[in-house]
């Protein structure tokens, strides 16, 4: 089965993921690993942490001649502000921050805590990610993320989400995006509101979307309740540090409408019966490319609602743990929107649960028997 742990601190030498049950034989491109990593570094609205970074990763095993070979691939990034043992524990939990649960549960220091609940952790979970995404490419499979709405103004796309999917266009208009939002135009009032935010000493949050593009029919189960896709992806996404509501497909407004108006119809178009979605065509995808738990060929869309970063530079109240006495809030140094980051992580994270989902349902030794396994189920699929 295919997984993956993350060990490391934010200010500990180095973040670490370990990948189990890779398929073997599959090319691994470092650089674009580290493409992502660079991605989850920038966005309008970081802190001072990313200008002392730039995280790479090295790979330390699984790996021979540039390819993999289904042992443990262990992904490394070092941290350059790796400072951990010169610094000190907080008195004041911060609201929103596991400070006070943890110290409570650990009974110990915040600093403990902190250091492991901080979003960067997920450089790991990234690295991890961006290796999945390298197998799902040889089935011509992409997940892409991006921005929809960040401090409560809402982005209107430049281009329409209904039409085919093109990632080298939507990457394109991403990428001038200094939000990875999908209109560059509007980057101009966000990077106002940011700044505005950050005079103010407060913090942003957003809401990210990503989609998975090339799916099959039947990736994941309806038989089993922790092997559904969607509760995986829900898990995988919501798990992402500050993340408080993942939505597919239409989502809770799929709890306002009546049942004609959320079920998408099904066509057939013999014409495209060589597409992984084998001809069976939705006009609309309000189900988000799930149902029951399995891919439908349609593509999938995940939203994810991040809350604004917890540390303050003006704190909420709080308490000193040591004393109980009434006090503000500590503060480290930290972002004021990282809601760009989440898009990536977000993308990363469900490009693992799809690979997850495929290396079980298509032998996942090795890359070639992926293959055969996969073309010969489309083949019989469509004979069904
Ligand atoms: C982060 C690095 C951290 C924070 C941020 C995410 O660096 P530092 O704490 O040294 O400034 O910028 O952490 C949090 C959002 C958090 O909640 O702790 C990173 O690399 O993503």
């Amino acid at each position: 089965m295919l997984g993956y742990r993350t060990a490391g601190e934010s200010h500990g030498p180095t973040l670490i993921a370990v990948v189990d049950g890779f398929p073997a034989g599959v090319p691994i491109d470092v650089a674009s690993i580290n493409a992502e990593l660079a991605r989850r570094q920038g966005g309008y609205g970081r802190g001072g942490r990313q200008r002392i970074e730039s995280d790479t990763v090295e790979i330390q095993s699984g790996i021979w001649h540039g390819e993999t070979i289904g042992s443990p691939i262990a992904l490394v990034v070092t941290n350059r502000d790796a400072k951990l043992e010169s610094l000190n524990d907080l008195p004041c939990p911060r609201p929103g921050h596991g400070d006070l649960s943890g110290a409570i549960r650990f009974l110990g220091s915040i600093r403990g805590v902190l250091e492991r609940a901080s979003a960067r952790e997920t450089a790991a979970r990234v690295a991890a990610g961006a290796l999945a995404a390298q197998l799902l490419g040889h089935f011509g499979i992409t997940a892409f993320g991006y921005v929809v709405e960040l401090g409560g103004e809402v982005i209107r796309p430049k281009i329409d989400p209904d039409l085919e999917f093109d990632r080298n266009a939507w990457a394109a208009l991403r990428d001038q995006s200094i939000i990875y939002s999908l209109n560059p135009d509007q980057d101009e009032a966000i990077q106002r509101r940011i700044d505005r935010t950050a005079k103010a000493g407060d913090t942003l949050g957003g809401i990210v979307e990503a989609r998975v593009d090339g799916l099959p029919i039947g990736l994941g189960t309806h038989a089993q309740w922790d092997q559904k896709l969607d509760g995986r992806i829900a898990q995988a996404v919501m798990a992402v540090q500050a993340i408080k509501g993942v939505e597919i497909g239409l989502g809770f407004e799929a709890a306002r409408r009546l049942g004609s108006q959320v079920h998408d119809p099904i066509h057939y178009n013999r014409a495209l019966q060589n597409r992984p979605s084998l001809g069976y065509e939705r006009p609309t995808n309000h189900a988000g490319g799930l149902e029951a738990g399995m891919t439908n060929g349609q593509p999938l869309v995940v939203r994810a609602a991040k809350k604004p970063i917890s540390t303050l530079r003006h704190p909420l109240a709080s308490i000193n743990l040591n004393t109980k006495e009434p006090e503000q809030a500590s503060y480290e140094r930290s972002d004021i929107c990282a809601v760009p980051a989440a898009s990536v992580i977000v993308e990363n994270v469900i490009a693992f649960e799809i690979a997850r989902a495929f290396v079980e349902r298509y032998a996942g030794d090795s890359l070639a028997e992926m293959k055969a396994r996969y073309a010969l189920s489309l083949e019989m699929a469509r004979a069904r």
